[in-house]
């Protein structure tokens, strides 16, 4: 396997992995749980290059629009400051962690880390160029994630083995591995993942 060199402008960006997409949680993304490990080693993998870790999560008023309650297409999840809201103990976050919050308001959904966050300019005012996304759920809020940061201009690094959809259609991960790739982002796995080269 030939390594691909990480380098002093990237960062990993982990996406929404808080106990409501985890089996047993009000939105439980299946095999959701298999993830965590390949996501601790990009975690240390990021962390031991002083590269920065980016951590976003769902975090919904108990009103939100996407409920069922109000028409959408969710049960109620991640309601901020609930259990279901909060990051697995399991996710092995570094302390300086950049927490990334999103739809926050009742009336507004977003599946992107980048809709209504500010995190691309965050990110350019870090010297970011290249993002590593994994988390969930695939065919949500990592697609549109990944989406979002090539069209903000960002290289993307998606890593398959480290996501996992909803599918409420059979298929709908793959497609959305199949959509990033087709804008751009390159699929890659942990173990290819090297250190920086001197
Ligand atoms: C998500 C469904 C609803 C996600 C968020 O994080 O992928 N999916 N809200
Ligand atoms: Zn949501």
């Amino acid at each position: 396997m030939t390594p691909l060199h990480l380098e002093a402008s990237d960062a990993l960006l982990v996406v929404d992995m808080q106990y409501d997409f985890l089996p047993g949680g009000s939105l439980g993304v299946p095999g959701g749980d298999q993830v965590l490990g390949p996501i601790n080693r990009l975690i240390k993998l990021f962390g031991e290059q002083g590269l920065p870790v980016y951590a976003s999560r769902d975090w919904h008023p108990g009103d939100h629009c996407s409920f069922a309650a109000r028409g959408g297409p969710w049960p109620p999840h991640c309601v901020a400051g609930t259990r279901g809201a909060a990051f697995s103990d399991a996710l092995r976050l570094p302390p300086d962690a950049i927490v990334v919050s999103k739809a926050e308001t009742a009336d507004v959904d977003a599946y992107s880390a980048f809709n209504g966050t500010g995190l691309a300019g965050q990110l350019r005012a870090r010297g970011v160029r290249r993002v590593a996304v994994c988390g969930l759920a695939t065919d949500y809020c990592v697609l549109n994630t990944a989406l979002d940061a090539r069209a903000n201009g960002f290289d993307v690094l998606v890593v398959p083995q480290a996501m996992r959809a909803v599918d409420v259609n059979p298929g709908d991960g793959e497609r959305a591995i199949a959509a990033m790739v087709e804008r751009g982002a390159l699929p890659v796995q942990v173990d290819e993942l090297a250190a920086a080269s001197v």
